[in-house]
């Protein structure tokens, strides 16, 4: 098993607007649907917003030296687009583009590449006041949105993620609303899906044009999907969930179609012809987001899958419940690998949620959350042995921060962020990360 990494693997870490930068009605931002959701009472976890967050959006200097301490060389944020254009369209807001200029400018003193994420869930409010995702109108404004992030900072960044995890902000925003918008409906839903598919293809092309030498991925939720007895219903309904959650996005970028499960479904979400021809290929590479397998049952009561996540009970979790099932890693990007025609391949996002508290000023030992990266970073290399071409690793997360709908409560962070005073603490997990990437690679 190689503990080393391939020279030039880019090491870095990874984080979203709303997550951390709090000022969210400061300098002219206008209103985003997690403004407007966490606003509502009942919809967040103890009542937490991103109204302070980290306060990344005034001290970010010092995360761009807790970076250059660590010896990343990539770091992946997002735009806020509500704070470039308030209202989603139309006018710009000359302050949101100097925050981001500013931060772009620093990361580039301290030799840290900025990766700009144009989309992590933080959609302007007025734009979803006229239907949001399920309202192909908002495509278009993606891509205008695109263009002038593009022209704006294209000179400082060439590496350029898309849409951050589709899967899970049209899943839990438009069909479940455990997350903003918060809608339940399901033929939005299936609309958001189809819409941030092609957001892709439009954005792509935006960047494109206004950028020269640009390096164009996204961010997917990939997980392994396995059937939680080997009764034939639970093995259709892994499929069916493999289809649901990773075929869905997958097979548009690299085959231009949707898996079989879609198929009867096509009308209603609104593809129309060319559709796909913009969404194929439109990626230099690709992004995985991995933290878990989904183990699932058969369950007819679910529309459209029929199945139900079901893990083992007794095996071990991290926050959210999730399976602590780092081997999924090698599972997902061989099988990519193997099915997509190889494509260049950054793991966008790879962490561990756990509840922390410090105590008496001493660094959080994280010991589980070094034990997860650990072999997260085993079985990458064992993916990387086997030919997957994985050229770089961003943990998520630089700074504990807005876990969504769990608000404050779960911390994902190799920095401790103590949300009253905003001081940051590394964790023993920041010295293993620095460890490793000094090394190029594990102990
Ligand atoms: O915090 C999130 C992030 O915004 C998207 N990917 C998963 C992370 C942990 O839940």
């Amino acid at each position: 098993m190689p503990t080393t990494f391939p020279t030039n693997f880019v090491w870095g870490v990874s984080t979203a607007s709303y997550q951390i930068e709090g000022a969210w009605n400061e300098d002219g931002k206008g209103e985003n649907i997690w403004d407007r959701f966490s606003h509502t009472p009942g919809k967040v976890a103890n009542g937490d917003t991103g109204d302070a967050a980290c306060d990344h959006y005034h001290r970010y200097g010092e995360d761009v030296a807790l970076m250059a301490r660590l010896g990343v060389s990539a770091y992946r944020f997002s735009t806020s687009w509500a704070r470039i254009q308030p209202a989603g369209k139309g006018a710009v807001n000359p302050a949101g583009l100097d925050f981001y200029r500013r931060l772009v400018h620093d990361l580039h003193q301290a030799n840290i590449e900025p990766w700009l994420c144009l989309y992590h869930w933080d959609l302007p409010q007025k734009l979803q006041n006229g239907g949001g995702w399920a309202n192909r109108d908002t495509v278009l404004r993606f891509g205008e949105y695109a263009e002038i992030v593009a022209k704006a900072l294209g000179d400082g960044v060439k590496t350029w993620v898309l849409i951050n995890e589709p899967s899970v902000f049209t899943t839990f925003g438009y069909l479940q609303g455990r997350m903003a918008p918060g809608v339940t409906d399901f033929s939005d839903f299936i609309r958001a899906t189809h819409h941030a598919n092609l957001a892709q293809g439009i954005g792509a092309q935006a960047i494109r044009a206004s950028v020269k030498d640009s390096s164009i991925g996204n961010a997917l939720s990939l997980s392994p999907a396995h059937p939680r007895s080997d009764t034939q219903a639970d093995l259709e309904a892994a499929d069916r969930m493999d289809q649901f959650w990773n075929r869905w996005y997958l097979d548009p970028l690299y085959r231009g179609s949707y898996p079989d499960l879609a198929t009867p479904l096509l009308e209603v979400m609104g593809v129309e012809p060319g559709d796909l021809g913009l969404i194929k290929g439109c990626t230099d590479w690709l992004g995985v987001n991995y933290y878990s397998r989904t183990v699932v049952s058969y369950d007819p009561d679910v529309p459209l899958i029929q199945a139900t996540p079901n893990p083992p009970p007794d095996t071990p979790k991290m926050a959210l419940g999730l399976e602590i099932y780092p081997q999924g890693l090698e599972e997902i990007l061989v099988r990519v690998a193997r099915d997509y025609g190889n494509p260049r391949i950054y793991i966008t996002e790879n962490g561990m949620g756990r509840h922390e508290e410090m105590q008496d000023d001493r660094p959080i030992a994280d010991a589980p959350r070094i034990a997860f990266l650990n072999a997260s970073l085993e079985y990458l290399g064992r993916a990387i042995a086997g030919g997957a071409d994985v050229r770089g690793y961003l943990v998520w997360s630089l700074l504990d921060n807005f876990e969504w709908d769990s608000g404050y409560a779960e911390r994902f962070g190799l920095v401790y962020v103590d949300y009253a005073t905003c001081t940051r603490t590394p964790k023993r997990s920041f010295d293993w990360y620095a460890g490793v990437i000094e090394r190029n690679g594990l102990e």
